[in-house]
């Protein structure tokens, strides 16, 4: 089975292909047919048939990618493009070979492309590189347990090592993960959760009193309106446009906020259904609002002022008074501050015309269910937790929380993201759990806070973390400010990356370093007590089980809680009173004790047997109950400080591409922007490319614009006239993670401003020079 890798080639950056810009409509034939093309060349037609049948149906694995839920009635074969690809790289035959690590130095593998790295194939055995070294060298696996639990045991204080968490793990890995760091005696516990929705958590939690969405996947055909903020389900949650299609049908309007008229958002051709492939598709948004970065606050602001003034019109009659009384507190404060609301600020913060939000706020009073959904356009703000909070307002004004058809929708990223922070994946995690867990373990777990994603780069550069273990994800491609994280990694004593492929993290190393291969979630995992599962959550809270399905790719491979069960059991001996070795064996075990310590998951065993799973409580969602000091919702009084752009510069979001999943690059085609051949881009306005003396096709450098003292430049990007909201631009997640200063984060959330990125862009040095010699540059 095992096939040796073909060559990989590398784009040619300087001749990226711009056309058909940008297209209306998702999904349909061509994104089926592309997304087949990949599979089947990667995985051979069997293999790839066989996976591919088994995502996401009753006795087969939950689609690694994306946490959109299930339906109940699944389809014979629920199919998006985003799974078809993600289960492609993870289940492709082809492996790193022994050999690799001898030819390939570190410093030769710096030079390679993610894309590049990911090709390579699977990784499948141990890897140890030596203090001094430039190699890894295979070591077998208790040689590589050893390593770590001794280099664990030698710190001075357990604070000074770090333990991420990517959300692919499942439940039953994090929930060994998160003992075995508490039972070692940290809650350093970052994840990939902190660049992500922590503002989402923080929003909700301090408004509703749960991080987490209020409505089920059956609400989404039970509204009447549904918003959607700062998102691309065309690319990144395809599978969100076939519930939107359905919403329609049952007369839902649907309005879109993005500063990109995305793929998807404006028509979809549903791949399942003969009209899809034959017909235009449905147009999805009823409205399309093309906001300016970071002005979803002032615009939630300025529809919440307008249903104030249409309560004063018609008093009695417009704000859900029965809710809001029995229910809510804070209606007077926020009223009064929304009346002082200066509307010049909000047009100029939206760059949206009073008319276009008369027309959202009359949508808003005519629909008696609303649904708000969000992703990254708005948690990774500066601003994103006070505009999480106006969203709950809007939302509470009209008792749009806890009723069916109606809630608030952070549509998360990761797969599993959600059920690791139930499991305890959480530098902060209450202590209501750490005394539930010390106590089912007979241990003290630790109380202090641990260190986010952000504040464990920070204290790797201080030499304050001198190791850093990761469960999956790409830490340094994925956080902030490139070359300040770089540096960090390489200040460190130790990395240790337990993941399924090759990436950047892998490479900027601490003076050691190991990657512990894993299996994934498509594979069939047997243990001595037989066959096992893993379970997850999706991200309206219902947990089910994953079944792999195809053989693994390697025998030397071990699965996630086999890992840690080892590396857990040689570092922390009898620290902790648990049956490692028991949970390895049968993961039962493991859901028993979860059972026992996590709210919501009482008789897991049982209940994630049951057809379909289970889905967690829910207080605002269930019965309207709020986990907050005073166990009503909140209204929440937020003060307007919109973004300052000085002028001659832009402000930049990173997005990501149609063929990437996050740090892991599938391709060089963002096929729904009209890109090909290339990552290195930036998309302006005509307008912006005008006023700034620039033009469309020009090679560019983008300056970051911080002041901070370190020099961050984007070099050699084409220019793309792109229909942007003005003032705004856009490039590629991660590359463009090299302008994020690591200091720019979410007010109270500490998640990265990946979204608001200040620069100014210039040509590239020596084009103009190039030009008049009329040679051609040499490629870089
Ligand atoms: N194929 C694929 N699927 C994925 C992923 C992937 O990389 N590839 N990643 C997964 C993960 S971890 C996550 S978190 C999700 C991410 O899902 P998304 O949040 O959809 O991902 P982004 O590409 O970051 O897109 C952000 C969207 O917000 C818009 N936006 C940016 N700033 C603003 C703003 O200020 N206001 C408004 N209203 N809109 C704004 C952008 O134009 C863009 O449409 O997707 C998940 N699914
Ligand atoms: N500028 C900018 N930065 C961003 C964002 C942005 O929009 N803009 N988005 C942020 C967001 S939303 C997120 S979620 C983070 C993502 O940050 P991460 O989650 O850290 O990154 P990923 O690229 O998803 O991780 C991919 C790697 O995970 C490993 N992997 C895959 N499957 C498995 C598995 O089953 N088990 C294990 N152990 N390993 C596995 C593979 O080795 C793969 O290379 O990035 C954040 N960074
Ligand atoms: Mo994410």
């Amino acid at each position: 089975m095992v096939r040796s890798n073909p060559p990989v080639e590398e784009p040619d950056e300087k001749n990226v292909e711009v056309k058909d810009r940008p297209k209306d409509w998702a999904a349909g034939v061509p994104g089926v047919y592309y997304s087949m093309k990949p599979a089947i060349e990667h995985m051979g037609v069997d293999r790839t048939r066989k996976t591919l049948l088994a995502l996401n149906q009753k006795d087969g694995f939950d689609c690694p990618s994306c946490a959109w839920p299930d339906p109940n009635h699944r389809k014979a074969f629920e199919f998006c493009e985003n799974g078809a690809k993600a289960v492609t790289w993870e289940a492709t035959p082809v492996v790193i070979g022994t050999e690799f690590w001898a030819e390939h130095s570190l410093t030769d593998l710096r030079s390679r492309t993610e894309y590049w790295l990911g090709m390579q194939g699977r990784l499948t055995e141990p890897v140890y590189k030596a203090a001094g070294e430039d190699h890894y060298r295979p070591v077998g696996w208790d040689e590589a347990f050893s390593i770590v639990a001794r280099k664990l045991n030698s710190l001075d204080s357990p604070h000074e090592a770090a333990f991420y968490t990517s959300g692919r793990t499942s439940n039953e890995a994090a929930f060994l993960y998160q003992l075995f760091v508490r039972g070692f005696g940290t809650n350093n516990l970052p994840d990939c959760s902190n660049m992500c929705h922590e503002s989402s958590g923080w929003g909700m939690g301090q408004t509703i009193g749960i991080g987490k969405a209020t409505i089920t996947y059956d609400d989404f055909a039970k509204s009447d309106l549904i918003i959607i903020l700062g998102q691309n389900p065309g690319t990144n949650h395809p599978r969100m446009l076939t519930a939107l299609e359905e919403a329609k049908e049952y007369g839902a309007k649907i309005v879109a906020v993005n500063p990109l008229p995305e793929a998807g958002l404006r028509r979809y051709k549903n791949p399942q259904r003969v009209s899809g492939i034959v017909g235009r598709g449905t147009e999805i948004a009823d409205q399309f609002l093309q906001i300016r970065l970071g002005g979803d606050m002032a615009l939630l602001q300025a529809v919440s002022k307008r249903v104030f003034e249409a309560e004063e019109r018609n008093p009695g009659k417009v704000l859900d008074h029965d809710f809001l009384e029995k229910h809510c507190e804070g209606l007077e404060s926020l009223k009064e501050h929304l009346a002082q609301l200066d509307e010049q600020a909000v047009l100029e913060a939206t760059g949206l015309r009073s008319e276009e939000i008369d027309e959202l706020a009359a949508r808003y009073l005519r629909a008696e269910r609303v649904i708000i959904t969000w992703a990254m356009g708005i948690t990774q703000q500066k601003k994103a937790v006070p505009t999480i909070k106006e969203i709950i307002n809007l939302l509470l004004l009209r008792g749009n929380i806890g009723k069916p058809g109606a809630g608030a929708s952070p549509i998360r990223g990761h797969s599993n993201v959600q059920g690791d922070r139930t499991m305890g994946i959480w530098e902060q995690m209450p202590s209501t759990f750490l005394d539930a867990l010390g106590k089912e373990f007979s241990f003290d777990a630790p109380q202090d806070h641990g260190v986010d994603a952000v504040e464990s780069i920070h204290q790797m550069r201080d030499g304050k973390i001198k190791v850093l273990i990761a469960l999956g994800g790409n830490l340094v491609s994925a956080i902030s400010d490139t070359q300040v994280a770089e540096a960090a990694f390489a200040n460190t004593e130790m990395t240790v990356q337990i993941s399924t492929k090759l990436n950047r993290s892998h490479l900027i190393t601490g003076e050691e370093a190991l990657i512990l291969p894993t299996m994934g979630r498509t594979e069939i995992d047997v243990q001595e007590s037989g066959r096992q599962f893993v379970s997850v959550e999706d991200t309206v809270c219902a947990v089910h089980p994953s079944w792999g399905s195809v053989e693994p790719v390697s025998h030397t491979l071990l699965s996630e809680p086999a890992i840690i069960s080892r590396l857990a059991r040689e570092t922390l001996g009898d620290r902790v009173k648990a049956d490692w070795a028991g949970f390895e064996k049968n993961y039962d075990l493991i859901r028993e004790h979860i059972s026992h310590v996590v709210e919501g998951c009482e008789n897991y065993n049982e209940r994630i047997r049951q057809e379909g799973g289970f889905v967690l409580p829910n207080g605002p969602r269930d019965s309207r109950t709020f986990r907050t000091p005073t166990g009503r919702a909140v209204l929440t009084v937020n003060d307007l400080e919109p973004l300052e752009r000085p002028p001659g510069t832009l402000i930049l979001q990173t997005v990501r591409s149609h063929d990437q999943w996050n740090t892991t690059i599938y391709g060089h085609n963002d096929r729904y922007r009209g890109i090909r051949k290339g990552r290195h881009v930036v998309f302006i306005s005509p307008e912006d490319i005008a006023e700034l003396g620039l033009s469309d096709g020009q090679q560019v450098d983008l300056h970051g614009v911080y002041d901070d003292g370190i020099q961050r430049v984007l070099r050699d990007f084409r220019v793309v006239s792109y229909p942007t909201a003005r003032g705004c631009a856009a490039a590629y997640y991660p590359e463009a993670n090299v302008l994020v200063p690591l200091d720019s984060v979410a007010e109270g959330s500490n998640t990265p401003v990946s979204k608001a990125v200040l620069i100014r862009v210039e040509p590239t040095a020596g084009e103009a020079a190039d030009a008049k010699a009329g040679s051609a540059a040499a490629p870089a």
